[in-house]
């Protein structure tokens, strides 16, 4: 007899069956009004997804929205009901290990509802990482790197409160880039707004922009090269998702390189901004690609085509965000690094340790799972109703 015999399989198929599945709205308030072009958010809405295992081990996921149906079509509400009836059902009683088997499944029972698919998914990993004493990125294909370059977005809309905003990050040595969300005033106001923080700034950080598909074609073409002058390294969905001819045409012309953020939920989304040569960078989230693993697919889609990889967010907490530093720390090349601000936007946080943030860069929590544990109290607090 070995002495640590393997698992028997029948234990193990016994261990791994998912024995319930659990979902909370939770509210949680941000430190500053967050202004997109067409919403504005004061408080973050997540659905906290929990999974027990037969062993008794509990994995955590979120999906995160951003006010309500607004940025995608996914609303907390929608998430909930949606796992409760749906896609919770399907899962309980299978192998929680058998991540391509559960997606399927989940597609079968709902159509796209990604947001709701990643959280669960995140949750199994998660409980299957902690079973087996593995972090999440070891399941994905192991780690190229433990620290990642993490921006921080201005978003009040004030250059003045910005500007003052960018310092206290940059002498903090939080952050060095800024993204600044355009497209809720006119463009000739942005313009004036970017000017002045680009003066500010000068030489001491660099500056994004995303228009999140506020410009039509025309507008973009007009405003592109001034913020090429200004020093802005990249744009950010300029035009509607639908409009990816566009894109293709504004990138042609483009100094500026343009990264896809709305157009791309799928693999097949990306096949088709790579066909159309629509973009130079794509913006990868669990939210639009439904996982851990999908976003590995669109990822590897996109560098097949030259596409750069640059890690989104949709103002996670710490848990959505460590799911995605997880796979983020799995690709190859992450060229653009990742704006996992999230956990630092919030008043608080849901976990026990929240994630390092230090010298610019956002640390892959080195736990089992996703590597962060979820803080009851916390949950009981910011939970709905
Ligand atoms: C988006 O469109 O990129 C990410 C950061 C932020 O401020 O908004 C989100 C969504
Ligand atoms: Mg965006």
């Amino acid at each position: 007899m070995p002495d640590s015999p393997l698992p028997d399989p029948t234990d193990l198929r016994r261990d791994l069956a998912v024995a319930s599945i659990g979902s909370t709205i939770v509210d949680v308030p941000t430190v500053r009004r967050h202004k997109l072009s067409s919403l504005s958010v004061t408080a973050q809405s997540y659905v906290i997804v929990r999974v027990r295992l037969g062993n008794g081990v509990e994995g955590i996921g979120e999906a995160a929205t951003l006010g309500g149906p607004r940025w995608s079509e996914e609303s907390v509400e929608g998430i909930k009901a949606t796992i409760d009836a749906h896609l919770g059902p399907v899962l309980v009683g299978t192998r929680a290990d058998r991540f391509e088997q559960a997606r399927a499944r989940m597609d079968e029972a709902a159509k796209r509802n990604n947001a709701a698919k990643a959280a669960l998914e995140t949750a199994l990993i998660d409980a299957v990482g902690r079973t087996l004493g593995l972090p999440a990125v070891t399941l994905l294909g192991g780690a190229v790197r433990d620290r990642m370059p993490v921006l921080w977005t201005l978003a009040s809309g004030d250059p003045g409160q910005e500007i003052e905003e960018a310092e206290g990050k940059l002498a903090a040595r939080l952050h060095d880039t800024f993204k600044v969300k355009i497209g809720a005033q006119t463009p000739e106001a942005d313009l004036a707004r970017l000017r002045r923080l680009a003066q500010a700034l000068e030489g001491r950080a660099g500056l994004i922009v995303d228009a999140n598909q506020a410009w039509d074609e025309t507008v973009a073409l007009r405003c592109l090269p001034a913020l090429g002058e200004l020093g802005v390294k990249l744009v950010e969905q300029p035009v509607p998702a639908w409009n990816l001819p566009g894109l293709a045409r504004l990138r042609s012309r483009s100094t500026v390189p343009l990264m896809a953020d709305e157009c791309v939920f799928s693999p097949h989304d990306m096949l088709a901004v790579a066909t159309s040569a629509a973009a130079d960078v794509v913006s990868l989230k669990l939210v639009k690609h439904g996982g851990l693993f999908a976003t590995r697919k669109v990822a590897a889609v996109a560098e097949a085509a030259g596409i750069g990889l640059y890690g989104g967010c949709l103002l996670e907490s710490s848990i959505g965000a460590a799911a995605h530093l997880q796979v983020f720390a799995s690709l190859r090349e992450l060229g653009w690094g990742c704006e996992h601000f999230g956990p630092q936007i919030l008043t608080d946080d849901l976990v026990t340790e929240p994630l390092r943030f230090a010298d610019f860069h956002v640390h892959l929590p080195s736990g089992p799972g996703i590597g962060v544990e979820l803080d009851e109290d916390k949950l009981r607090h910011f939970a709905r109703g």
